[in-house]
Protein backbone atom coordinates (compact mmCIF):
# COMPACT_ATOMS: atom_id res chain seq x y z
CA UNK A 1 0.00 0.00 0.00
CA UNK A 2 0.83 3.80 -0.80
CA UNK A 3 -1.44 5.70 0.84
CA UNK A 4 -0.34 9.39 0.26
CA UNK A 5 0.90 11.14 4.15
CA UNK A 6 -0.28 14.20 3.54
CA UNK A 7 -3.83 13.34 2.26
CA UNK A 8 -4.08 11.04 5.15
CA UNK A 9 -2.79 13.98 7.39
CA UNK A 10 -4.74 16.60 6.04
CA UNK A 11 -8.44 15.04 6.63
CA UNK A 12 -9.57 16.22 10.33
CA UNK A 13 -8.51 18.68 13.00
CA UNK A 14 -6.69 16.72 15.05
CA UNK A 15 -4.97 15.17 12.32
CA UNK A 16 -4.30 18.57 11.18
CA UNK A 17 -2.20 19.39 14.29
CA UNK A 18 -0.02 16.29 13.50
CA UNK A 19 0.64 17.50 9.45
CA UNK A 20 2.06 20.83 11.33
CA UNK A 21 4.36 18.77 13.68
CA UNK A 22 5.15 17.01 10.30
CA UNK A 23 6.25 20.43 8.83
CA UNK A 24 7.64 21.84 12.05
CA UNK A 25 10.18 18.41 11.56
CA UNK A 26 11.17 19.30 8.27
CA UNK A 27 12.36 22.86 10.03
CA UNK A 28 14.29 21.42 12.72
CA UNK A 29 15.96 19.18 10.43
CA UNK A 30 17.36 22.04 8.51
CA UNK A 31 18.62 23.86 11.02
CA UNK A 32 20.32 20.37 11.70
CA UNK A 33 23.34 21.07 9.11
CA UNK A 34 25.38 23.57 11.42
CA UNK A 35 28.83 22.11 12.17
CA UNK A 36 28.38 20.07 15.34
CA UNK A 37 31.37 20.50 18.07
CA UNK A 38 34.96 18.53 18.01
CA UNK A 39 34.62 15.16 18.92
CA UNK A 40 36.88 14.63 21.87
CA UNK A 41 39.94 12.94 20.81
CA UNK A 42 40.94 10.65 24.00
CA UNK A 43 37.25 9.11 25.42
CA UNK A 44 36.00 8.38 22.00
CA UNK A 45 33.14 9.68 20.03
CA UNK A 46 31.39 6.50 20.72
CA UNK A 47 32.15 4.89 24.00
CA UNK A 48 33.42 1.67 23.84
CA UNK A 49 33.89 -0.52 27.57
CA UNK A 50 36.76 -1.45 29.55
CA UNK A 51 39.05 -4.18 27.72
CA UNK A 52 38.77 -6.05 30.66
CA UNK A 53 35.40 -6.35 30.58
CA UNK A 54 34.14 -9.87 28.44
CA UNK A 55 30.29 -10.20 29.59
CA UNK A 56 28.70 -10.78 26.07
CA UNK A 57 25.65 -12.28 24.30
CA UNK A 58 26.00 -16.60 23.63
CA UNK A 59 24.24 -18.44 20.12
CA UNK A 60 21.51 -20.65 20.63
CA UNK A 61 22.35 -23.97 18.37
CA UNK A 62 20.00 -23.62 15.32
CA UNK A 63 18.64 -20.48 15.73
CA UNK A 64 19.56 -16.99 15.59
CA UNK A 65 19.07 -16.11 18.83
CA UNK A 66 21.88 -13.97 21.52
CA UNK A 67 21.39 -15.33 25.50
CA UNK A 68 22.01 -12.08 27.65
CA UNK A 69 24.56 -12.87 30.07
CA UNK A 70 22.23 -11.89 33.35
CA UNK A 71 25.09 -14.05 35.57
CA UNK A 72 27.15 -10.73 34.51
CA UNK A 73 24.73 -7.61 34.69
CA UNK A 74 24.51 -5.57 37.39
CA UNK A 75 21.20 -3.75 38.40
CA UNK A 76 18.07 -3.70 36.27
CA UNK A 77 19.30 -2.10 33.18
CA UNK A 78 20.31 -4.79 30.06
CA UNK A 79 22.71 -2.80 28.13
CA UNK A 80 21.88 -2.47 25.02
CA UNK A 81 25.06 -4.42 23.45
CA UNK A 82 23.57 -7.31 25.69
CA UNK A 83 20.05 -7.27 25.36
CA UNK A 84 18.73 -10.66 23.87
CA UNK A 85 18.02 -11.33 20.31
CA UNK A 86 15.59 -13.22 18.64
CA UNK A 87 14.46 -12.90 15.13
CA UNK A 88 12.35 -15.76 13.55
CA UNK A 89 12.94 -15.91 9.73
CA UNK A 90 16.48 -15.91 9.57
CA UNK A 91 17.41 -12.16 10.04
CA UNK A 92 21.23 -12.62 10.47
CA UNK A 93 22.70 -10.32 11.73
CA UNK A 94 20.02 -7.51 11.49
CA UNK A 95 17.92 -5.88 9.08
CA UNK A 96 19.37 -2.57 7.83
CA UNK A 97 16.55 0.23 7.72
CA UNK A 98 17.38 3.41 6.51
CA UNK A 99 15.29 5.27 8.94
CA UNK A 100 14.67 8.23 6.43
CA UNK A 101 13.02 5.82 4.25
CA UNK A 102 10.89 3.59 6.88
CA UNK A 103 7.34 4.35 7.20
CA UNK A 104 4.74 3.46 10.00
CA UNK A 105 1.17 2.73 8.85
CA UNK A 106 -1.95 2.86 11.45
CA UNK A 107 -4.74 1.68 9.12
CA UNK A 108 -8.01 -0.74 9.11
CA UNK A 109 -10.76 0.72 11.55
CA UNK A 110 -10.20 3.80 11.50
CA UNK A 111 -11.67 7.03 10.60
CA UNK A 112 -8.63 8.58 9.48
CA UNK A 113 -5.14 5.97 8.18
CA UNK A 114 -2.20 7.65 9.52
CA UNK A 115 1.37 7.47 8.22
CA UNK A 116 4.14 8.42 9.73
CA UNK A 117 7.87 9.26 9.27
CA UNK A 118 10.58 8.32 12.45
CA UNK A 119 11.07 11.84 12.64
CA UNK A 120 7.73 12.52 12.50
CA UNK A 121 6.90 10.25 15.56
CA UNK A 122 9.72 12.04 17.27
CA UNK A 123 8.17 15.04 17.45
CA UNK A 124 4.89 13.65 18.89
CA UNK A 125 4.86 14.12 22.98
CA UNK A 126 7.36 10.71 24.23
CA UNK A 127 6.82 8.34 26.89
CA UNK A 128 9.79 6.52 28.27
CA UNK A 129 9.39 3.32 30.79
CA UNK A 130 11.62 0.60 32.02
CA UNK A 131 10.58 -2.55 30.82
CA UNK A 132 11.73 -6.10 30.79
CA UNK A 133 10.54 -8.23 27.86
CA UNK A 134 10.73 -12.13 28.16
CA UNK A 135 10.35 -14.36 25.31
CA UNK A 136 7.64 -17.20 26.10
CA UNK A 137 10.37 -20.35 25.21
CA UNK A 138 12.85 -18.43 28.43
CA UNK A 139 13.41 -21.85 30.93
CA UNK A 140 11.31 -23.84 29.07
CA UNK A 141 12.16 -27.01 31.17
CA UNK A 142 13.00 -29.77 28.05
CA UNK A 143 15.87 -27.59 27.49
CA UNK A 144 16.90 -28.03 30.90
CA UNK A 145 18.76 -31.54 30.83
CA UNK A 146 21.86 -30.01 29.03
CA UNK A 147 21.74 -26.35 29.89
CA UNK A 148 23.73 -25.40 32.60
CA UNK A 149 23.82 -21.39 33.25
CA UNK A 150 21.61 -18.81 34.01
CA UNK A 151 22.39 -17.46 30.77
CA UNK A 152 21.71 -20.30 29.08
CA UNK A 153 17.98 -21.32 31.02
CA UNK A 154 17.01 -17.42 31.75
CA UNK A 155 18.83 -15.60 29.02
CA UNK A 156 15.76 -14.83 26.71
CA UNK A 157 15.15 -11.90 28.94
CA UNK A 158 16.34 -8.17 29.04
CA UNK A 159 15.44 -4.96 30.48
CA UNK A 160 15.40 -1.84 28.91
CA UNK A 161 13.99 2.09 29.03
CA UNK A 162 12.30 1.82 26.00
CA UNK A 163 10.91 5.66 24.47
CA UNK A 164 8.55 6.34 21.75
CA UNK A 165 4.90 7.68 21.32
CA UNK A 166 2.14 5.73 23.25
CA UNK A 167 -0.04 3.96 20.59
CA UNK A 168 -3.18 5.22 22.80
CA UNK A 169 -2.56 8.74 21.32
CA UNK A 170 -1.88 7.63 17.51
CA UNK A 171 -4.93 5.77 17.54
CA UNK A 172 -7.10 8.24 18.97
CA UNK A 173 -6.15 10.41 16.32
CA UNK A 174 -6.60 7.71 13.53
CA UNK A 175 -10.45 7.43 15.53
CA UNK A 176 -10.68 3.68 16.69
CA UNK A 177 -14.31 2.89 15.02
CA UNK A 178 -16.67 1.00 16.54
CA UNK A 179 -16.49 -2.67 16.72
CA UNK A 180 -12.99 -3.27 16.70
CA UNK A 181 -11.39 -5.24 19.17
CA UNK A 182 -8.06 -6.08 17.96
CA UNK A 183 -4.79 -5.02 16.31
CA UNK A 184 -2.09 -6.98 13.73
CA UNK A 185 0.98 -5.47 14.12
CA UNK A 186 3.30 -6.60 11.43
CA UNK A 187 7.35 -6.30 10.96
CA UNK A 188 9.47 -5.16 8.18
CA UNK A 189 11.59 -8.04 7.36
CA UNK A 190 10.84 -10.93 4.58
CA UNK A 191 8.66 -13.45 6.57
CA UNK A 192 6.84 -9.98 7.73
CA UNK A 193 6.13 -11.39 11.24
CA UNK A 194 2.41 -10.40 12.47
CA UNK A 195 1.02 -11.05 15.79
CA UNK A 196 -2.45 -10.21 16.98
CA UNK A 197 -3.20 -8.00 20.29
CA UNK A 198 -6.75 -7.27 22.20
CA UNK A 199 -7.01 -3.69 21.31
CA UNK A 200 -7.61 -2.82 25.03
CA UNK A 201 -3.77 -3.55 25.68
CA UNK A 202 -2.85 -1.19 22.64
CA UNK A 203 -4.99 1.09 24.08
CA UNK A 204 -3.37 0.69 27.73
CA UNK A 205 0.18 0.95 27.38
CA UNK A 206 1.94 -0.15 24.37
CA UNK A 207 4.27 2.38 22.92
CA UNK A 208 5.69 2.60 19.37
CA UNK A 209 9.44 2.73 20.40
CA UNK A 210 12.25 4.33 18.87
CA UNK A 211 14.72 4.83 21.87
CA UNK A 212 16.56 2.04 23.81
CA UNK A 213 18.36 3.32 27.08
CA UNK A 214 18.86 6.67 25.72
CA UNK A 215 19.41 5.76 22.28
CA UNK A 216 17.92 4.63 19.17
CA UNK A 217 17.16 1.07 19.32
CA UNK A 218 19.95 -1.67 18.23
CA UNK A 219 18.88 -3.19 14.91
CA UNK A 220 19.12 -6.32 15.98
CA UNK A 221 16.28 -5.64 18.55
CA UNK A 222 14.23 -3.54 16.03
CA UNK A 223 15.67 -0.30 14.50
CA UNK A 224 13.79 1.90 13.79
CA UNK A 225 10.53 0.79 15.39
CA UNK A 226 9.56 -1.61 16.70
CA UNK A 227 6.69 -2.10 19.50
CA UNK A 228 6.53 -2.28 22.87
CA UNK A 229 3.86 -4.41 24.78
CA UNK A 230 4.70 -4.38 28.86
CA UNK A 231 4.56 -7.33 30.44
CA UNK A 232 3.67 -9.29 27.31
CA UNK A 233 5.16 -12.63 26.18
CA UNK A 234 7.72 -11.37 23.50
CA UNK A 235 6.32 -12.21 20.23
CA UNK A 236 3.94 -8.95 20.85
CA UNK A 237 6.77 -6.84 20.83
CA UNK A 238 6.93 -6.66 17.19
CA UNK A 239 10.23 -5.87 15.59
CA UNK A 240 11.23 -3.29 12.80
CA UNK A 241 7.55 -2.24 12.97
CA UNK A 242 5.73 -1.75 9.57
CA UNK A 243 2.33 -1.01 10.41
CA UNK A 244 -0.51 -1.37 13.10
CA UNK A 245 -4.00 -2.43 11.80
CA UNK A 246 -7.29 -1.96 13.64
CA UNK A 247 -9.15 -5.16 13.16
CA UNK A 248 -11.98 -7.10 14.76
CA UNK A 249 -10.41 -10.70 15.48
CA UNK A 250 -7.57 -11.97 16.02
CA UNK A 251 -5.93 -13.26 12.54
CA UNK A 252 -4.16 -16.54 13.67
CA UNK A 253 -1.08 -16.12 12.32
CA UNK A 254 1.41 -18.31 12.20
CA UNK A 255 3.28 -17.76 15.19
CA UNK A 256 -0.02 -16.86 17.32
CA UNK A 257 -0.84 -20.72 16.93
CA UNK A 258 1.26 -23.08 15.67
CA UNK A 259 4.52 -21.51 17.20
CA UNK A 260 3.60 -20.11 19.95
CA UNK A 261 0.64 -22.20 22.03
CA UNK A 262 1.37 -25.22 24.43
CA UNK A 263 0.11 -28.28 23.84
CA UNK A 264 -1.55 -30.08 26.94
CA UNK A 265 -1.72 -33.86 27.43
CA UNK A 266 -5.85 -34.07 26.52
CA UNK A 267 -4.84 -32.68 22.92
CA UNK A 268 -6.15 -29.00 23.82
CA UNK A 269 -3.70 -25.70 23.42
CA UNK A 270 -3.26 -23.19 25.23
CA UNK A 271 -2.97 -20.01 23.54
CA UNK A 272 -3.25 -16.19 23.31
CA UNK A 273 -1.84 -16.00 27.17
CA UNK A 274 -0.25 -12.93 26.81
CA UNK A 275 0.48 -12.19 30.26
CA UNK A 276 3.65 -13.58 31.61
CA UNK A 277 4.13 -14.98 35.22
CA UNK A 278 5.65 -14.47 38.17
CA UNK A 279 9.34 -15.23 37.69
CA UNK A 280 12.70 -15.00 39.39
CA UNK A 281 16.19 -16.71 39.30
CA UNK A 282 19.38 -16.38 41.66
CA UNK A 283 21.93 -15.41 39.25
CA UNK A 284 24.96 -15.61 41.87
CA UNK A 285 25.82 -18.15 42.99
CA UNK A 286 24.50 -19.49 39.80
CA UNK A 287 25.02 -22.99 37.38
CA UNK A 288 28.60 -22.97 36.54
CA UNK A 289 29.90 -20.46 39.07
CA UNK A 290 31.91 -21.35 42.09
CA UNK A 291 30.82 -20.31 45.79
CA UNK A 292 33.84 -18.26 47.35
CA UNK A 293 33.94 -21.20 50.09
CA UNK A 294 32.36 -22.04 53.59
CA UNK A 295 30.75 -18.57 55.24
CA UNK A 296 29.81 -15.10 53.79
CA UNK A 297 28.12 -15.64 50.14
CA UNK A 298 26.23 -12.94 48.74
CA UNK A 299 22.83 -14.38 46.87
CA UNK A 300 21.32 -12.27 44.46
CA UNK A 301 19.19 -12.18 41.67
CA UNK A 302 16.19 -10.76 39.26
CA UNK A 303 13.03 -11.27 39.70
CA UNK A 304 9.67 -9.68 37.06
CA UNK A 305 6.10 -10.59 36.40
CA UNK A 306 3.78 -9.65 33.41
CA UNK A 307 1.29 -9.10 35.99
CA UNK A 308 2.54 -6.34 37.49
CA UNK A 309 5.29 -5.17 40.47
CA UNK A 310 7.18 -7.33 42.20
CA UNK A 311 6.32 -7.21 45.54
CA UNK A 312 8.36 -10.14 47.51
CA UNK A 313 11.48 -12.28 46.59
CA UNK A 314 11.99 -15.33 49.00
CA UNK A 315 15.06 -17.19 48.97
CA UNK A 316 15.59 -20.55 50.00
CA UNK A 317 18.93 -22.18 50.97
CA UNK A 318 17.52 -25.46 52.17
CA UNK A 319 16.27 -26.93 49.07
CA UNK A 320 12.82 -25.17 49.47
CA UNK A 321 12.01 -26.42 53.38
CA UNK A 322 12.62 -22.75 54.59
CA UNK A 323 12.02 -19.42 52.95
CA UNK A 324 13.27 -16.09 53.98
CA UNK A 325 12.72 -12.52 52.17
CA UNK A 326 15.18 -11.20 50.12
CA UNK A 327 15.63 -7.47 50.20
CA UNK A 328 14.84 -5.77 46.98
CA UNK A 329 17.10 -2.96 45.77
CA UNK A 330 15.31 0.08 44.43
CA UNK A 331 14.36 1.10 41.93
CA UNK A 332 11.26 -1.69 41.75
CA UNK A 333 9.13 -0.89 38.53
CA UNK A 334 5.79 -2.33 37.03
CA UNK A 335 6.79 -4.54 34.44
CA UNK A 336 10.25 -4.26 34.60
CA UNK A 337 13.26 -6.49 36.51
CA UNK A 338 13.98 -6.33 40.12
CA UNK A 339 16.64 -6.82 41.52
CA UNK A 340 17.47 -8.67 44.67
CA UNK A 341 20.16 -9.59 47.48
CA UNK A 342 19.88 -12.30 50.45
CA UNK A 343 22.93 -12.42 52.58
CA UNK A 344 24.09 -15.88 52.99
CA UNK A 345 26.27 -17.99 55.84
CA UNK A 346 27.03 -21.26 53.89
CA UNK A 347 28.06 -23.88 56.20
CA UNK A 348 30.17 -25.70 53.20
CA UNK A 349 27.36 -28.51 52.99
CA UNK A 350 25.72 -29.65 50.03
CA UNK A 351 22.07 -27.94 49.46
CA UNK A 352 19.66 -26.54 46.89
CA UNK A 353 19.02 -22.99 46.63
CA UNK A 354 16.35 -21.16 44.93
CA UNK A 355 14.27 -18.26 44.57
CA UNK A 356 10.63 -17.09 45.15
CA UNK A 357 8.89 -14.29 43.25
CA UNK A 358 5.45 -13.13 44.35
CA UNK A 359 4.27 -9.96 42.48
CA UNK A 360 1.75 -7.13 43.79
CA UNK A 361 -1.97 -9.11 42.17
CA UNK A 362 -0.59 -11.78 45.17
CA UNK A 363 0.65 -14.27 42.16
CA UNK A 364 3.06 -16.69 43.35
CA UNK A 365 6.22 -18.25 41.01
CA UNK A 366 4.96 -21.65 41.09
CA UNK A 367 7.74 -24.93 41.41
CA UNK A 368 8.21 -27.40 38.59
CA UNK A 369 5.84 -29.66 40.58
CA UNK A 370 3.50 -27.75 41.12
CA UNK A 371 2.92 -26.54 37.84
CA UNK A 372 2.98 -30.17 37.10
CA UNK A 373 -0.39 -30.99 38.79
CA UNK A 374 -2.27 -27.87 37.04
CA UNK A 375 -1.60 -29.20 34.09
CA UNK A 376 -2.41 -32.79 35.16
CA UNK A 377 1.08 -34.28 34.29
CA UNK A 378 3.67 -35.87 36.39
CA UNK A 379 7.13 -33.58 36.68
CA UNK A 380 8.62 -36.08 34.65
CA UNK A 381 6.21 -35.08 31.57
CA UNK A 382 8.46 -32.01 31.16
CA UNK A 383 11.73 -34.35 30.93
CA UNK A 384 10.19 -36.79 28.59
CA UNK A 385 7.81 -34.45 26.49
CA UNK A 386 8.08 -33.32 22.39
CA UNK A 387 5.59 -30.93 23.12
CA UNK A 388 7.07 -27.05 23.08
CA UNK A 389 6.14 -26.03 27.28
CA UNK A 390 6.01 -21.96 26.46
CA UNK A 391 5.64 -19.25 29.41
CA UNK A 392 6.79 -21.86 31.85
CA UNK A 393 8.16 -19.87 35.29
CA UNK A 394 8.50 -22.46 37.52
CA UNK A 395 11.13 -21.86 40.18
CA UNK A 396 15.07 -22.31 39.09
CA UNK A 397 16.84 -24.95 41.72
CA UNK A 398 20.62 -24.49 41.68
CA UNK A 399 22.50 -27.36 43.33
CA UNK A 400 26.00 -25.96 45.88
CA UNK A 401 28.05 -29.33 46.21
CA UNK A 402 30.54 -29.58 48.85
CA UNK A 403 34.06 -28.39 46.47
CA UNK A 404 31.37 -25.33 45.86
CA UNK A 405 30.55 -25.95 42.33
CA UNK A 406 27.14 -24.97 41.56
CA UNK A 407 24.32 -26.37 39.15
CA UNK A 408 21.41 -26.41 37.56
CA UNK A 409 19.19 -28.98 39.65
CA UNK A 410 15.85 -28.66 37.95
CA UNK A 411 14.77 -32.07 37.26
CA UNK A 412 18.43 -33.76 38.13
N1 LIG B 1 9.49 -8.39 13.41
C1 LIG B 1 9.82 -9.27 14.38
N2 LIG B 1 9.49 -8.98 15.65
C2 LIG B 1 9.79 -9.84 16.64
C3 LIG B 1 10.42 -11.06 16.36
C4 LIG B 1 10.75 -11.35 15.02
O1 LIG B 1 11.30 -12.40 14.68
N3 LIG B 1 10.44 -10.43 14.05
N4 LIG B 1 10.69 -11.94 17.40
C5 LIG B 1 9.77 -11.84 18.52
C6 LIG B 1 10.16 -12.67 19.66
S1 LIG B 1 9.74 -14.32 19.58
C7 LIG B 1 10.71 -12.16 20.78
S2 LIG B 1 10.96 -13.12 22.13
C8 LIG B 1 11.11 -10.73 20.84
C9 LIG B 1 12.59 -10.61 21.08
O2 LIG B 1 12.99 -9.28 21.10
P1 LIG B 1 14.54 -8.95 21.12
O3 LIG B 1 15.17 -9.70 19.98
O4 LIG B 1 14.66 -7.48 21.00
O5 LIG B 1 15.05 -9.45 22.44
O6 LIG B 1 10.83 -10.03 19.66
C10 LIG B 1 9.64 -10.41 19.00
N5 LIG B 1 9.43 -9.52 17.90
MO1 LIG C 1 9.96 -15.21 21.58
Amino acid sequence: MKPERREFLKRGSKAAGLAALALQSKKAQSQETSKPGTLIRNAGAYGDRSEFEKAGRIGEEGSNGGLTPLQDTVGIITPSALHYVISHGNVQPALKIDPKLHRFMLHGMVDRPLVFSVDELKQLPSVSRILFIECASNTSPKRSMDLLTVQQRHGRTSCSEWTGVALSLLLKEAGVRKGASWIIAQGAEPAKLTFSIPLDKAMEDCIVAYGQNGEAIRPENGYPLRLITPGFEGINNVKWLTRVKVVNQPYMEPNETAQHTSLRLDGKARWYMFELGPKSVITRPSGGQRMRGPGYNAITGLAWSGGGTVKKVEVSTDGGRTWQEAKLQEPVLRLAHARFHFDWLWNGEETVIQSRCTDDQGNVQPTLEEIAQIWGVEPDYFRTTTNHVARFNGIQPWRVTKEGTVHNAMLF
